[in-house]
């Protein structure tokens, strides 16, 4: 076979080719969080009949009134496809055997242990083998380590006596949504597909080629499932270096973000990162464990990614030691200070609280007895060590009446120049006030 001749199918696969090029697929997409949703949404304006399948009961009903819960996902372009009979949801079960596609998009969490946590997958696959049928393609989405397709999906497929690559395809896409992102949404942002068998990949390939603009194939489900880790890996890493550079920096009397934006100026060769109070969110601080833990079961200690880890996971501890020097230098202690923690989100501009670091800070100023209180647009309240905590307005009063304000979250809603005005005494760790410089007044990372 040359190598630009399309794989071979099998009847089943032409079937399900054509269904595909004809949208006439009914499509399945078990997961309808922040990265099912939207590709519920996707796969229906690209005309295929859309079966969203979920255990939450409140969200199956919120999809059948068109009513959507993800930011990414507006109502008004939810309930056109639900009115017109595109798109409808429901609990895993017989709903299944009707799809012709199954995208798999629900949780890989990290066990307290930082073990990879994958029952959600293995739920979902179960549920899938029960109501399978010859003509299916199964596509698992969700984050996780390298050979969880071939090693954990594979085996419950072939469990049934249907052949893999024939009567049924199997295959690893990777989710590349970025919650809130302005500009890369599922449709533009390049969809990475690697099949267990080169029809598997033909099939899965066609299917996001209908809905998604740039589609690239692997040669295998672990590559696929690699790329994804490589994405998030090469992050968590590089906001590793950068966070050791700032401590770097500290103790050389530079400063970083100076030299960050100087080192910026290359216009090859480097891609500037920078320093913050640690590192949040649902993917970064997750995905590259599940890269390492895997490694272990193969005698291999993935050093760097253990090493930013370590790092990231120390920059909370590092900030309140800021905190614990500026106030000295003010002749005051932790112990009995007002402290005002401005932005809890773990990044700037979204009310997600995730493995926020500034929830660490708090917790870590408050174990010292500062009477530690937040301010975040975002977040009307928090749970920090058991106590719920309201946000505060950011403004002059509360500004003035803290012994210290950290910046923890540069979110676009906060006022520099009102912050740096009118707070005694501040540790910045987003560069928030980068033009109102005052070193005795304003600390920075
Ligand atoms: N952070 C830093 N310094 C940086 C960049 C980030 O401290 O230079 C911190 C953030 O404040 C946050 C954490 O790291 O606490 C993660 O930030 P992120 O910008 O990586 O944002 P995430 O967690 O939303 O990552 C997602 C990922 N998307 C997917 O997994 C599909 C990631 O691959 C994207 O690159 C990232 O969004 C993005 O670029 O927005």
């Amino acid at each position: 076979m040359t190598t630009t001749d399309p794989p071979k199918l099998t009847e089943a696969g032409q079937a399900l080719l054509q269904k595909l090029d004809a949208r006439t697929a009914t499509c399945g997409v078990i997961g309808l969080g922040y990265v099912g949703l939207p590709l519920v949404v996707e796969l229906a304006h690209a005309g295929f009949d859309v079966v969203g399948i979920d255990v939450d009961q409140r969200r199956i009903d919120a999809v059948n009134k068109g009513e959507s819960y993800i930011g990414d996902v507006p109502s008004d372009v939810l309930a056109p496809l639900v009115e017109a009979g595109k798109i409808r949801a429901g609990m895993p079960g017989e709903l299944l055997r009707a799809c012709d596609t199954i995208s798999i998009c629900v949780p890989t969490p990290l066990r307290k242990s930082k073990d990879p946590d994958i029952s959600y997958i293995v739920a979902a696959s179960r549920e899938v083998v029960r109501h399978l049928r010859k003509g299916q393609l199964v596509i698992l989405e969700s984050t996780t380590y390298p050979g969880t397709t071939e090693e954990v999906i594979l085996p419950e497929l072939r469990s049934t006596g249907l052949e893999v690559g024939a009567d049924i395809f199997l295959a690893f896409s990777p989710e590349r949504v970025d919650p809130g992102n302005p500009v890369y949404k599922t449709k533009n942002t390049p969809k990475v597909v690697g099949g267990v068998t080169p029809a598997c990949s033909r099939l899965a390939h066609a299917l996001y080629a209908s809905a998604i603009d740039t589609v690239v194939r692997v040669s295998s489900p672990s590559a696929a499932e690699m790329v994804k880790l490589l994405e998030n890996t090469f992050r968590s890493v590089n906001i590793g270096l950068v966070n050791e550079v700032a401590i770097m920096c500290r103790k050389l009397g530079c400063d970083v973000w100076e030299v960050i934006e100087a080192a910026g100026t290359k216009p090859f060769g480097f891609m500037p990162f920078f320093p913050g109070p640690g590192l949040g969110g649902h993917c970064i601080p997750i995905d590259p464990h599940y890269l390492s833990w895997k490694l272990k079961t193969l005698n291999y200690n993935a050093r760097f990614i253990e090493l930013a880890g370590e790092i990231n996971s120390q920059m909370p501890g590092y900030v309140v030691d800021l905190c614990s020097d500026a106030l000295n230098n003010a002749k005051k202690a932790i112990n009995g200070s007002r402290i005002l923690v401005l932005g809890v989100a773990y990044k700037k501009d979204v009310d997600d609280c995730r493995e926020s670091p500034a929830l660490d800070i708090i917790e870590l100023l408050a174990g010292r007895g500062g009477d530690v209180c937040y301010s975040d647009p975002h977040v009307p309240q928090v749970q920090v060590d058991g106590e719920t905590l309201e946000s505060l307005p950011c403004d002059e009063d509360q500004l003035r009446s803290a012994d210290l304000v950290v910046v923890a979250t540069d979110h676009s809603a906060f006022d520099p120049s009102l912050i740096s005005s009118a707070a005694a005494l501040v540790v910045d760790a987003r560069n928030l006030l980068k033009e109102h410089p005052d070193p005795k007044r304003i600390v920075k990372l």
